[in-house]
């Protein structure tokens, strides 16, 4: 795997588990600025990094820190940045600039794979990706996320695509460009809060080894790009699709008045679904990101074996 020493700044922690061969998990940051209200995102980001450490891999929440990319936060850092306002999202097109500018950015999905990449970190979990939007036939609006699945090497534990997205343009663009896209115990995709989206997952595995096992198949045959994990929510955790989708009409509507655009988009729609759900999604989201650094803690032990 591709590293760049010099681009990044490890905490002393990651540095040590990166050179010493143990498994290590990153962490995006666009979720704690961009993706859910304080209090709630710095106590989701505490969790899901000590279920990694319950798992037996490292956390390495990822961020720009005054021009600074920095694998792995320390907690004042987390904490910090969960409060910051006017804090850049940060995606492929601007990650650098960030850097340059001395600026802080939180990484979307995007940036934190290249970071991920970079840094020798195989594996990453997150809540929901970026995908193509609904109406993206006229918008074009397709997150850099799905591009980045293509090129960079980095096995990405989701809970599917939220439906605020077009699911079926999704899995098209991914199959496309030549994606895995596997569920995990599950013959559909899932759409982030609710299991349900009606479109089958292209491919499915079972178990943390068979997902490690299919990681190194490919990196025999040198395929490059990455993997797309998606892991559904606790039957009991879910919420129904009929439900959501009146919020996700409504918070789409509005976006389309307001004549929200580009980056603004997703940050608005996750809002103002929290908001027209009296927060009964955010305890949902929390549930589902816990779930997938578990797995993705999994998958990290699971590829740190030998064969
Ligand atoms: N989807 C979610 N929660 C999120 C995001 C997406 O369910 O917090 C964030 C991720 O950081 C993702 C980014 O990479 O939004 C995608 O933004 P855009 O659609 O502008 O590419
Ligand atoms: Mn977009």
């Amino acid at each position: 795997m591709m590293t760049a020493a010099n681009a990044f700044t490890p905490s002393a922690e990651v540095a040590e588990a990166l050179q010493s061969g143990r498994p290590v998990v990153a962490l995006e940051s666009t979720i704690v600025t961009h993706g859910m209200p304080f209090p709630q995102n710095l106590e989701t980001a505490q969790r899901v990094e000590a279920t990694v450490r319950e798992r037996g891999a490292v956390p390495a929440t990822i961020a720009v820190v005054g021009g600074d990319l920095r694998v792995g936060l320390t907690s004042d850092e987390l904490e910090a940045l969960a409060k910051a306002e006017d804090v850049m999202k940060l995606s492929r097109a601007d990650l650098a600039f960030a850097i340059a500018g001395g600026r802080t950015g939180s990484t979307t999905v995007a940036a934190t794979m290249i970071a991920a990449e970079r840094a020798g970190i195989a594996v990453f979990a997150t809540g929901g990706i970026g995908g193509v939007h609904r109406g993206a036939e006229t918008s074009f609006d397709i997150s850099a996320d799905l591009e980045e699945l293509a090129r960079t090497g980095v096995i990405v534990v989701c809970a599917g695509a939220k439906a605020i997205l077009d699911i079926a343009k999704t899995l098209e663009f991914l199959e496309t460009k030549g994606v895995p896209v596997v569920g995990y115990r599950t013959d559909e995709f899932p759409a982030f809060w609710s299991r349900e989206s009606g479109l089958p997952a292209p491919l499915r595995l079972d178990d943390a080894a068979a997902i490690a096992a299919f990681q190194k198949a490919r990196d025999r045959l040198e395929l490059g790009g990455g993997m797309l994990v998606a892991n559904p929510l606790a039957p009991d955790k879910a919420l129904p699709a009929d439900r959501v989708e009146g919020w996700i009409a409504q918070a789409i509507a509005e976006s389309r008045e307001r004549g929200i655009a580009g980056k603004d988009v997703t940050p608005f729609l996750l809002q103002r679904i929290v908001e027209l759900s009296d927060g009964r999604s955010l305890a949902t989201n929390i549930d589902l990101i816990v779930s997938n650094a578990a797995l993705a803690a999994d998958i990290a032990v699971a590829l740190s074996k030998e064969d």
